[in-house]
């Protein structure tokens, strides 16, 4: 079936005729939404496996929380929690992604059997990753980055907040490939909630298709992110937990599937699968 809709590909990935769509797997004891739930090998490779089941079409395997004012976790223990998952998930034939601001991190992962790099950083956190990545020949997320997630909400300042961070992604995106990575491998990101607040993370969202001329596949991360639970909160009362926004994040999956994303980035597959199927559907109808 011929898309409508040009998402990009990336190269060394397979390719979808819709909106893929990713699962995510924290091997964490700490992130925002889903933290401790699959801290351990075996029960975060299951989850893994049953989120292909759901439809999930790659896994987003990551072993440090980049929530909001999270400190940084050491190098041996992420590999410690990413690496062993990355083997499980890829043994049993799933298309992985490793979550990792570390080179070594990603050098392994890859080693493991990852085909895809999700640096939150896009290369700024540490100068191994973009030689490391060149080097392993495997696509790279390139997300719209400010600083570490101790001091992120300081940096979220902005006069146009699309224009600033489709100016500020050109920057990576030319770094990188002046680090060697080919521009085929690039895929994009908008770090929703990363130095953002709530009306930031919504003009992006209300913007896809100007990231999407920057000429690289599109991945949309909002899921279960704060800009969701401020729109979710009634006057007066404290935002939904976490995890009582995937209904929401479904919807964001909806549009941004249907204004160009080449994949979202979600904790609850199930919806997200279905949101993605029908945009494809209305596509098809246009
Ligand atoms: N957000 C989180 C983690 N990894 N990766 C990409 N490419 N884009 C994101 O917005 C992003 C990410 C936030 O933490 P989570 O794993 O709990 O969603």
């Amino acid at each position: 079936m011929s898309t409508t809709i040009d998402r990009g590909t990336a190269l060394g990935l397979p390719e979808w005729d819709r909106c893929a769509v990713m699962g995510v797997v924290n091997v964490t004891p700490d992130s925002f939404s889903d933290g401790g739930r699959w801290f351990d090998t075996t029960a975060a490779v299951k989850h893994g496996l049953d989120l292909v089941a759901e439809g999930a079409d790659l896994v987003d395997v990551g072993g440090e929380s980049t929530r909001p004012g999270a400190t940084r976790v050491d190098e041996e223990e992420e590999l410690r929690r990413v690496v062993p998952v990355v083997r499980g998930l890829a043994a049993e034939g799933v298309t992985v992604s490793v979550d990792t601001m570390r080179a070594s991190v990603a050098a392994r992962a890859v080693e493991a059997g990852a085909v895809l790099v999700n640096d939150v950083s896009g290369g700024l956190a540490d100068p191994g990753m973009v030689p490391a990545v060149a080097a392993a020949e495997v696509p790279f997320v390139v997300m719209h980055w400010r600083g570490f997630s101790d001091n992120m909400n300081s940096l979220a300042v902005y006069d146009d907040v699309v224009g600033e961070v489709v100016t500020e992604l050109r920057t990576r995106m030319e770094a990188v490939i002046d680090g060697g990575i080919a521009p085929e491998r690039l895929v994009i990101d908008p770090g929703l909630g990363f130095a953002k607040l709530a009306p930031h993370d919504l003009a992006l969202v209300a913007h896809l298709p100007e990231l999407r001329a920057l000429g690289r596949p599109l991945l949309v991360a909002a899921s279960r992110k704060r800009f969701l639970g401020h729109v979710l909160t009634r006057e007066g009362a404290t935002p939904p937990p976490a995890r009582e926004r995937d209904a929401a994040t479904a919807a964001v999956s909806a549009i941004a599937a249907h204004t160009g994303a080449w994949a979202v980035r979600v904790h609850e597959v199930r919806a997200t699968a279905d949101a993605v199927r029908v945009a494809r559907a209305v596509e098809g109808a246009a």
